[in-house]
This record gives C-alpha cells, sequence and structure tokens, in this order.
C-alpha cells in the first residue's frame, strides 16, 4: 500500500483504487477580487497561492487515474436554498445573490460561480454542486463515494477552517479517512490556516492527516 511516511500525526496509507482527491470550492467568487470572499472583507490573495500546487496535484491524480471530485459553494437564482442567516453575510450590495463584477455573487450559472481556469475540471470529473460550508450537506457525494467505493479522500481548497474543515469533520463521522494537504489549502488567515492544519492531525488525528502535495504524490507512482 502507498504510504505517506511525513504525514502529521502518523504515515497515512491509502489503496489509490478506493481514494478519491477531493478539491473544495476553488472558485472565481473565493480566489479573484469582487467575489463573495471579497465581499466579505478578505485579502484574496491569501488563497493564490495553493494555486500552483494544486495544478501539480491534479496532473499527478489524473496521471495514475485517481479518482478526482471537485465541489462548488453557491446557490440557486432564486436563492431558496439559501438559509436567510447566510444571505445576511457581508455588506449592503455585497451579499449572496447581489450584481458582482463577474456576475451574481455565489449563484450557480454566473462567471464568479465556477472554478478558476487554472484547475478547470476535466470531462468526467464530477463536480458537486453545494449550498453549504460541508459538500455532504444537502448533496449526493456521499452516494458518489459509496457508488465508487471510495474511503479514503486527499483534501485540497478553500478555505482551510471554513469549507475544508467543515468537509473534513463531516467526511470523518461517515468513516472516511482524510489526508489534508497543507499547501493544498488556504484561509484568508494564515493565524486560522495554520491552527486548522494543527486541529485536523490533533489528538493523535481527531479529524485526519496532514501532509505536504509533494510527498503525497511521490507516493503515488
Ligand atoms: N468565507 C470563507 O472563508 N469561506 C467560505 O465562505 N466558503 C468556503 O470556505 N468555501
Amino acid at each position: 500500500m502507498p504510504t505517506v511516511a511525513s504525514a502529521h500525526p502518523s504515515p497515512y496509507e491509502f489503496d489509490p483504487a478506493t481514494t478519491a482527491l477531493l478539491v473544495i470550492d476553488m472558485q472565481r467568487d473565493f480566489l479573484e477580487p469582487g467575489g463573495f470572499g471579497e465581499s466579505l472583507g478578505n485579502d484574496v490573495s491569501q488563497l493564490r497561492r495553493t494555486i500552483g500546487p494544486t495544478a501539480a496535484l491534479l496532473r499527478a491524480c489524473r496521471a495514475v487515474g485517481l479518482t478526482v471530485i471537485h465541489t462548488r459553494e453557491g446557490h440557486s437564482a432564486d436563492l431558496s436554498d439559501c438559509p436567510p442567516a447566510k444571505l445576511a453575510r457581508g455588506g449592503p450590495g455585497l451579499r449572496i445573490g447581489d450584481p458582482g463584477p463577474m456576475g451574481r455573487i455565489l449563484i450557480r450559472g454566473e462567471y464568479g460561480h465556477d472554478i478558476i481556469d487554472e484547475l478547470a475540471p476535466r470531462d468526467g470529473e464530477p463536480v458537486v454542486d453545494k449550498p453549504g460550508k460541508g459538500a455532504f450537506y444537502a448533496t449526493d457525494l456521499g452516494a458518489m463515494l459509496a457508488e465508487r467505493n471510495i474511503r479514503s479522500l486527499v483534501v485540497a481548497g478553500v478555505t482551510t477552517e471554513v469549507c475544508v474543515h467543515t468537509t473534513v469533520r463531516e467526511a470523518n463521522d461517515r468513516g472516511y479517512e482524510c489526508l489534508v494537504l497543507a499547501d493544498c489549502v488556504g484561509s484568508y488567515f494564515p493565524e486560522f490556516h495554520r491552527v486548522a492544519l494543527e486541529m485536523v492531525a490533533a489528538q493523535g488525528g481527531i479529524f485526519g492527516w496532514v501532509a505536504e502535495s509533494t510527498d503525497f504524490t511521490s507516493s503515488l507512482v
């Protein structure tokens, strides 16, 4: 079995046949100026360091035929799947559904809602549209993974302490073994990023494992 020996808190063993790469919410609305992330007052440049390592990770996973699944956070045009409490976030004119420079903010089908060009999904790679922070809530991700007999999730995406953490916590409770790739996840807040990664691996790996993406990809070959 391939093993990522450098993973924290212990070596991460995985079977590529039952492992999927999950790339979470690498959307223009989070990574580019004018989107939801910036509307909440965040500095989007903090997230952009994940793009290069995640592109390399995608190339390596595709080369060996690993299952690749993408997610996008967003809502229907009529906002019927957006809880009022979530709708209230952000400044006036900068809320979910409001017009932004890349279309209506966080609305499915809008340019800003889609995944950045550098990490565009390939034909055949599922894209899970989710209304929440967690990728399992109100989606068919669980069924999709069960159908493919996936037991381990290698996780990239944004943001570390929000959608990545929520998804890893949901996955942990559902029995998946999660490896979070430190250089392929990012936060608007460097200190939240650091502590969120520490939280995953603390207490003997309470939510999973953490490693660098190159240590994972070199274990694939
Ligand atoms: N605001 C923030 O850090 N994140 C989100 O709203 N969504 C995701 O993390 N994808």
